[in-house]
């Protein structure tokens, strides 16, 4: 069992290779990535966005994969790093947004099935002025810092 997971590992590291970055319009989109979960549980999703022209704002974002997908940042309040939904990230002229741990996330909530290490996940995500792309998030085995 372990020897196969090894395998579809390298398989899918191989296939990401030519799965093209996704661009629409001005932006472009990497490093796509999402934590591994169980059913119920909850999952985060991060990515950076590069824009090549005028201001956007990701206003939502939708996964099959959980009831419930939320755009979070984190804040420190009353001492502690806490999550926050937000209704919009900007996506700065000229420059780029950057989701990480920490940071700005795709929250998955109440996912509907297990995620997987090495699977590409499709994650729907709305630019208010580009559009609706799909982003494929590579699930990867990582700890969740606190308040992701
Ligand atoms: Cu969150």
């Amino acid at each position: 069992m372990r020897r196969f997971a090894i395998a579809t590992a390298v398989f899918c590291a191989a296939a990401s290779v030519y799965a093209a970055d996704v661009k629409v319009s001005n932006l472009s989109v990497d490093d796509a990535w999402a934590r591994t979960g169980q059913p119920g549980q909850v999952s985060a999703a991060y990515f950076e966005v590069k824009n090549k022209g005028p201001a956007d704002k990701i206003v939502s974002a939708n996964c099959d994969c959980a009831k419930a997908t939320e755009l979070h940042d984190v804040k420190m309040v009353d001492g502690a790093m806490k999550m926050v939904p937000v209704a919009g990230m900007e996506v700065p002229a000229n420059g780029e947004l950057k989701l990480k741990p920490g940071s700005y996330h795709i929250m998955l909530i109440g996912l509907n099935r297990p995620l997987v290490a090495g699977e590409t996940l499709p994650i729907k995500v709305k630019f208010e002025k580009s559009g609706e792309v799909t982003v494929n998030a590579k699930v990867k085995d990582k700890a969740a810092p606190a308040g992701h």
